[in-house]
């Protein structure tokens, strides 16, 4: 099947994976919300850095060693140009999305007092919670949640009232993980910094499918996880505006991040190796570039035009199954569908569909406040790429329909 300027057939034969077996049906990927499959050029990636130049960086002068460093610092550079950094020393590397929050977290440790308000959102991922509570028992802050609707869309309404002098931190998904919706993050990040508050937004689950712009967007900090966009686990970024980046002290004591170093004290190194203390992933760096390179190559919005089809006709599927219950039916989504079968545990389901080749994931999905708020103890979930097709959600359709017999 062609589509528009994307040849999907050539797309999947980028991904070896998609062509195994699971329990002797071939493997229908429908997790990618957990963690995305990776394409032959990443994987090469990794693989010519550990065949041809494998050295650490910033450290030697011999060649392999510059070479890895050249090829660590172009990949920074991308992961700049994509999300459109003003300066390459904005991007932090990190080990993924739940350590750039923490950085962050504890970053504001001796920045806050008794009483000033943190503002979470009612559907964040755990990594964007608990961070913050930690912050709060260190400082006496007090952490607020933005309530959503039935639907799963934030009460922007109720934001706005909530927002106040105290008021210094906000955290919100770009994309929710549990119910796909698409958050306003413009207009929270607007009507924060009003009364003056900083804004980090989680990028995770909206990095696979939207191109953010950090400058366009004004935002403060903005963090995600290169597995979540067909680079590899084990390494992130925490993009942070430089004023705001130079006032936080670092994270971690090490290698790399200091400038001097005596029995008697330490100076810190500038950015962004103030917060990169240790050797890092090295090629997970250098192939979360390679990721970057590969998905602009087929482009974003082409990615999110295809994976709109998929959602509109896997929700249309789904709807028609007598029993199933929706989760999440914001207007602006991406292709995630959170759902329950009457009366059936999530679980049940999902293991019925794993022996007839098909990954979803059930559970709370480290989101347990959004589980709490429906009153379930979880959902099956769906979440497609730009590499599933109408044939795979049909084989679900087909799948779900076998379970929901044996089990009810
Ligand atoms: N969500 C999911 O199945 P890490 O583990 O640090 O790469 O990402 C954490 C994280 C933070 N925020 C959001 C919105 C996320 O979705 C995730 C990861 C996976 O939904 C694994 S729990």
């Amino acid at each position: 099947m062609i589509y528009r300027s994307f040849d999907i057939e050539k797309i999947r034969a980028e991904f070896p994976i998609l062509n195994r077996e699971v329990n002797g049906q071939p493997l229908v990927y429908f997790d990618n919300a957990a963690t995305s499959q990776t394409p032959t050029p990443v994987i090469d990636s990794i693989v010519d850095y550990y065949s041809r130049y494998n050295a650490n960086i910033h450290r030697g002068v011999h060649t392999l060693s510059q070479e890895a460093t050249d090829a660590y610092e172009q990949a920074r550079k991308k992961i700049q140009l994509h999300f459109n950094a003003a300066k390459s020393h904005e991007i932090i590397l990190t080990s993924g999305t739940t350590h750039s929050i923490n950085i962050v977290a504890s970053g504001y440790a001796n920045l806050l007092k008794k009483g000033d308000e943190l503002l979470v959102s009612a559907m964040e991922h755990h990594s964007n919670i608990v961070p913050w509570q930690m912050l709060c028992k260190k400082t006496g802050a007090v952490l607020k949640v933005i309530p959503m609707t039935e639907k799963g869309i934030l009460k922007m309404d109720v934001f706005s009232s909530m927002l106040n002098e105290k008021t210094k931190l906000v955290f919100v998904n770009h994309v929710s993980n549990a119910l796909g919706t698409v958050n306003p993050v413009t207009e929270i990040i607007r009507r924060s910094h009003e009364v003056g508050a900083k804004v980090l937004i989680d990028g995770a689950q909206a990095s696979p499918h939207i191109k953010a712009d950090v400058q366009e967007l004004n935002v403060d900090f903005y963090v995600t996880s290169a597995h979540k966009l067909c680079g590899p686990t084990g390494v992130g970024m925490l993009y942070g505006k430089e004023t705001i980046l130079n006032e936080l002290p670092p994270y971690q004591g090490g290698g790399e991040m200091i400038a001097e170093v005596t029995f008697e004290k330490t100076t810190y190194a500038g950015l962004p190796h103030k917060f990169e203390a240790g050797t890092p992933n090295i090629a997970g760096g250098i192939a979360f570039g390679a990721a970057l390179d590969y998905m602009n190559g087929i482009g974003f919005d082409t990615i999110a035009a295809y994976e709109n089809e998929l959602l509109v006709y896997g929700t249309q599927q789904l709807r028609m199954i007598e029993g199933v219950t929706i989760y999440g039916e914001a207007e602006e989504k991406t292709a995630v569908i959170s759902f329950n079968v009457n009366g059936i545990h999530p679980y049940d389901v999902g293991s019925i569909l794993d022996k007839m080749g098909i990954a979803v994931r059930t559970g709370h999905h480290c989101a347990q406040p959004i589980m709490d708020f429906y009153q379930i103890p979880g959902t099956i979930r769906a979440s497609f790429s730009f590499y599933n097709t109408k044939e795979e959600i049909d084989r679900m359709i087909t799948a779900l329909k076998r379970a929901i017999l044996m089990l009810q």
